[in-house]
């Protein structure tokens, strides 16, 4: 019998909804620029005042954004559905022998590589299961033979792949890891994988980053320490990432918030590596857990740089033609590109019960998708963008969360193996026309991205990235 607990409902969820004075603190803050404490967005969690949340997760946006946002032209490409892990959270993976697993070979992967270079895609977003048996060499001959396939017609195809979990199950197929020095197994593996042709990291794996949520639910995967590590090793290689949050399952809603301290902790890091300075500040943990769950243990409590993108004075400057800034730490390096190394976007993901050994749980609803993205956008101060991945958000979802923090939207998709919103089938696709459309219903102007968000000029299928700047 199920044990786990329902979340809890929204603190004062029975009173009229007004404008809640407490608030104006945070305004106060959001306006200077200041960075948030965790008892900010506790109230923000918890206040009844959701508008007030989303108008000042907007003014972040705009800020940051002005009015343009962001779609890309994608394919999503699951290699294989195999996994030695079997998380309760998890409808998408098989044993080897199922009769609905399966495993990808060279030929499959070229042909998704054709179709989606004919098609105009940018991408290709790569995961899968934790393959109990496939050589590390497989994985290089995947980012092999989409990269080839794309030049081979003439084009270019990033390949976005591989969560922070799947790196680890490599480096240990490559046999490189060696648990008293992670990080040189992780390199290792990472450095091979670039060299392939590896463009970035996605962001998913994250979960919520809490060590005992993660032995109930996520048993088996990597905890947040070693999730860190991969993409802390991933920006040391150059490679951006991105990163997710899953929410609406056993968590609460602190936890959420430890799990975006630790992200904006860590991109405070990224970026102070690639040259950035920021304002010191002591880390607030006043309330939340044991030092190792914020992933950092060795120096809990010391003053870092707070580097905070979404302060006055980002916009109306260094504009990208719409008006909108170009903050700082996106600026060209000395060889004219676009520094990397550091987390791009925030995804939060809401849980979908359907067809995992949660599924007696309800799943988080309308309201609590947009407070929680709000929060993630007020919260992070240094992600330049907040994605709503409109495949689990849905697209009207999507259009409503522009207006309320989000500046992205994901791609046109095409195949979606790991949730199906409202049906079984995994052809979950749209046009660019109706990417385009949902954009400009909302109020924005749609702007085309690589993975990197650098925008796109195309002609036709043929398209490259803008050269002058990365969007922010
Ligand atoms: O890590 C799995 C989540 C993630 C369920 O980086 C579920 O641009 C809800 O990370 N209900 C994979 N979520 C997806 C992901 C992603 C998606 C789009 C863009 C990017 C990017 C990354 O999906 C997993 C897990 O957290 N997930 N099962 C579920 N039942």
């Amino acid at each position: 019998m199920p044990t786990l607990a329902l979340p809890p409902r929204t603190p004062d969820a029975d009173r009229r909804i007004g404008v809640d004075p407490r608030l104006e603190a945070v305004r106060t803050k959001v306006l200077a620029g200041q960075r948030l404490s965790m008892d900010d967005g506790r109230l923000l969690f918890s206040t009844p005042d959701i508008y007030t949340v989303c108008e000042l997760a907007d003014l972040v946006r705009r800020r940051l954004h002005g009015d343009a946002a962001f779609y890309n032209i994608n394919r999503h490409l699951n290699y294989s559905n195999v996994c030695a892990l079997s998380c309760k959270f998890c409808e998408f993976f098989r044993k080897a022998g199922d009769a609905d697993a399966y495993t990808r070979d060279m030929a499959y992967v070229r042909e998704q590589a054709e179709k989606a270079v004919e098609a105009g895609a940018t991408e290709i977003h790569s995961v899968g299961g934790l393959h109990p048996t496939l050589p590390f060499s497989y994985y290089i001959d995947l980012i092999g033979t989409i990269r080839d396939t794309a030049k081979r017609l003439g084009s270019d195809l990033h390949v976005k792949a591989f969560t922070a979990v799947e790196v680890v199950h490599l480096a240990k197929i490559a046999k490189v890891y060696r648990i008293d020095d992670r990080a040189s197994g992780i390199r290792h593996v990472l450095s091979k994988l670039r060299d392939a042709g590896l463009g970035s990291l996605p962001g998913g794996g994250a979960e919520v980053f809490d060590d005992r949520i993660h032995d109930e639910a996520f048993k088996g995967k990597i905890r947040s320490d070693v999730w860190l590590d991969v993409h802390r090793v991933a920006h040391e290689l150059g490679l951006n990432s991105n990163a997710t949050i899953l929410y609406g399952h056993i968590e609460q809603q602190n936890d959420r918030l430890v799990h975006m301290e630790m992200l904006r902790r860590a991109q405070d890091r990224a970026l102070a590596r690639l040259g950035y300075r920021g304002t010191t500040h002591t880390l607030d943990t006043t309330g939340d857990h044991p030092s190792d769950h914020l992933g950092y243990s060795h120096d809990e409590g010391a003053e870092i740089p707070a580097i905070t993108l979404t302060r006055p004075g980002t916009d109306g400057h260094g504009t990208d033609g719409h008006g909108t800034p170009l903050p700082e730490s996106f600026a060209l390096d000395a060889d004219g590109r676009a520094k990397s190394g550091y987390f791009q976007t925030i995804i939060p993901l809401p849980f979908f019960p359907d067809g995992s050994e949660l599924e007696h749980l309800p799943g988080p609803a309308g309201l609590e998708n947009l407070r929680t993205l709000a929060v993630a956008r007020l919260m992070l101060d240094n992600f330049p963008h907040v994605k709503a991945f409109w495949i689990m958000q849905t697209l009207p979802m999507a259009q409503l969360m522009l207006q309320n923090g989000a500046d992205d939207i994901d791609g046109t998709v095409v195949w979606y193996d790991i949730t199906k919103v409202g049906g079984t089938s995994t052809h979950q696709e749209v046009s660019v026309w109706t990417l385009q459309k949902a954009i400009r219903e909302a109020g924005f102007t749609p702007v085309e991205r690589d993975t990197l968000y650098r925008r796109v000029t195309r002609d036709g299928a043929k398209w490259k990235p803008t050269t002058e700047a990365a969007s922010r």
